[in-house]
């Protein structure tokens, strides 16, 4: 597929010709990269990344010891299916060169039994699989499976793709219900939905049968639960199918829910999925912020409970919404209905794009939706909070999950079930598709200002019958619908996605308006921390204030029900900016010397204000940031 979207290929551009190579930089320690402490559970091990210089110590290729945590080696292998995903959308021989030797390198350090973690091999070879509670081995391994996964299918080489069966295979000989291996699983998950990425692969049943198994056994009697490590912050409070909410680490929550979906699919594990279908309700009616964020919590960097949703404490960690992303796309897999996609727009275009500065280069692990500088930086329990992106983490978890998630921004676009095309996502493309019999190229166009306008070609070489489905955004409130030219007076719509079925012939086009109001959304009212204020959201886009278009204490402002927005266009590039009419209130002379007083009579002022997309928040220097907004 090719993407030409005026948004996205910007994106793709900056993976390829800054986000790798900055990568490749903090993953080799090179001068000049600002490491920052994010992870609050853990004393940092080291200011540097180190990660290359690991792999390079346990293949005898330089001395030293670890240094870094005990998964350090997964920045290498996400930084790897990052590569591998852009390859699809740009030769780069450079980037493939540096990726083959980091696969070398991958391929001396590993064990000949197939074992692979550096920390273990370099510090504490006794205690290798005795510490599953703690010691992330399997999720190391499910990380380089899926590098293997998307670097073969980018360039067809196989080494990667032979050492990361290896590694599944050591996992398989030693991990199994049988008497004779080990019972148990990861504390992190993560190699299940590797694992079933491998066996859709290779056919290999064993790596689904494992998935299964890894899933199944989780559960009280599973791991030696210590300090922090409880059982719900592993998720091992009840047997994965058995639960009903979302808890503990956020992260492990959703690569769980992914790879259980995932599962479900090819085992038909009914039990399973319905899981799926609880925790996803909990989630996305209780404790998921407005910006796709999840994980309430920056003490286990956790769900906490239902409505609790605090704007400038919590987590939102930016791996956590990939992982919603993840999830949400499994869950397409299972169903075609826009409530997912709609959750998986929400989670790719606010949170987890805020992950990442504008210029590549600089980072956000936790994602506030409230920052006030002075609280992150004298705030013992803000300290999680950042004002600005660093560069590079102790715990670097987030900037290469995000290479990896957006250079493959095409896996979360369209999908073809039970022979239809569904469009889930609306990124213009260009690709060429089986469906059923026919072969046909597909075009699609995307103009977003007041309105989505989408242009849909099809090219048909010889009259085809197709089905397809296109998403209709919860964000819409009206649309309209066109086949070349004619208007559909009676649109189906099934499950939230406009069906349109027919035989194509030649060059067919399909055209649909999405309107894209600007909405004052509130929340539910049992979230304390948004009572009395609405956030904007514009299409896919959650809007924030932030200090530098509109002065700090940005909590005296707010919008009266005479608001009204209007549209500008800095950047033809960038969603629109937002300025609307509101309010602010006035702190006189007569608070000289108060914190509290009885009688004051507020002052308020017109105040014009500027809403900018959240994702592109800290852009501008340090200040003030606000996305749920008071209203009179
Ligand atoms: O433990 C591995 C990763 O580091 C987790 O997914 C993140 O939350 C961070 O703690
Ligand atoms: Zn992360």
């Amino acid at each position: 597929m090719k993407i030409h979207d005026s948004f996205w290929s910007g994106y793709l551009r900056l993976i390829k010709g800054t986000v790798l190579p900055f990568q490749w930089s903090a993953l080799n320690d090179e001068e000049g990269i600002r490491v920052e402490i994010e992870n609050s559970d853990a004393p940092i091990p080291t200011e540097k990344s180190h990660a290359i210089a690991n792999l390079k110590i346990a293949a005898g290729l330089a001395s030293g010891t670890h240094q870094g945590y005990w998964f350090q080696d997964t920045d290498v292998y996400k930084w790897l299916e990052g590569v591998g995903h852009i390859l699809n959308h740009f030769p780069d021989k450079e980037l493939e060169t540096l990726a083959d030797e980091a696969i070398d390198l991958i391929e001396a350090a590993m064990e000949p039994d197939g074992y692979l973690n550096t920390f273990y091999q370099l510090r504490t070879p006794e205690l290798k699989f005795k510490q599953l509670h703690l010691s992330h081995e399997m999720y190391c391994c499910g990380h380089l499976i899926e590098a293997a996964v998307a670097y073969y299918t980018a360039t067809g080489k196989d080494k990667i793709l032979r050492l990361a069966c290896k590694f599944a295979d050591c996992i398989d000989q030693n991990f199994g219900p049988e008497e004779h291996k080990r019972h148990g699983t990861d504390g992190h998950q993560e190699i299940e939905p590797a694992l079933v990425k491998l066996y859709q692969l290779t056919g290999e049943e064993k790596y689904l049968k494992l998935a299964g198994y890894l899933l199944d056994v989780r559960g009280p009697d599973c791991f030696d639960f210590e300090s922090f490590y409880t059982p719900k912050y592993l998720q091992a409070y009840a047997r994965p199918k058995e639960q009903e909410t979302a808890e503990g680490h956020a992260v492990r929550m959703m690569y769980m829910l992914t790879g259980m979906a995932e599962t479900a699919l090819h085992t038909g594990d009914g039990e399973m999925l319905a899981a799926c279908h609880r925790i996803w309700e909990n989630i996305t009616t209780r404790r998921m912020y407005i910006t796709g964020g999840i994980g309430s919590t920056n003490i286990g960097e956790a769900f906490t409970f239902d409505y609790d949703l605090p704007n400038d404490t919590m987590y939102c960690e930016t791996c956590a919404s990939i992982g919603l992303i993840y999830f949400a796309r499994a869950m397409l897999n299972h169903e075609q209905d826009s409530r997912y996609a709609d959750v998986m727009e929400r989670a790719l275009y606010n949170n987890a794009l805020a992950g990442m500065g504008r210029d590549g280069k600089q980072y956000f692990y936790v994602n506030p939706l409230e920052s006030f500088p002075a609280a992150n930086q004298n705030s013992p329990n803000r300290g999680h909070v950042k004002s600005t992106r660093p560069d590079w983490f102790g715990c670097a978890c987030c900037p290469p999950n995000l290479a990896r998630t957006v250079s493959s921004i095409e896996k979360y676009m369209t999908s073809i079930a039970g022979g239809e095309y569904y469009t889930h996502l609306y990124i213009g493309y260009e690709s060429e598709v089986s469906l059923g019999e026919s072969s046909l190229t597909l075009r699609q166009e995307i103009a977003f200002d007041h309105r989505l306008d989408v242009t849909f070609t099809v090219d048909a070489k010889q009259p085809a019958g197709a089905v397809f489905n296109f998403r209709i955004p919860g964000w819409s409130r009206s649309f309209e619908a066109c086949v070349n030219g004619k208007k559909l007076d009676n649109p189906q719509i099934s499950h939230g996605y406009l069906k349109i079925s027919k035989v194509w012939s030649g060059s067919e086009t399909v055209t649909i308006t999405f309107d894209a109001p600007v909405l004052q959304v509130s929340a539910h009212p049992f979230v304390r921390a948004d009572a009395g204020k609405v956030a904007i959201q514009k299409g896919p886009f959650v809007y924030c204030l932030e200090e530098a278009d509109n002065g700090d204490n940005l909590h005296l402002v707010r919008l009266t029900p005479e608001t009204v927005f209007t549209e500008t266009r800095p950047n033809p590039l960038y969603p629109p900016t937002l300025v609307c009419n509101g309010e602010r209130l006035e702190v006189g002379g007569e608070w000289e010397g108060k914190l509290y007083a009885c009688g004051q009579t507020p002052r308020y002022r017109p105040a014009r204000l500027t809403f900018v997309p959240y994702y592109s928040w800290a852009n501008r220097g340090v200040g003030e940031m606000l996305v749920w907004v008071s209203k009179r």
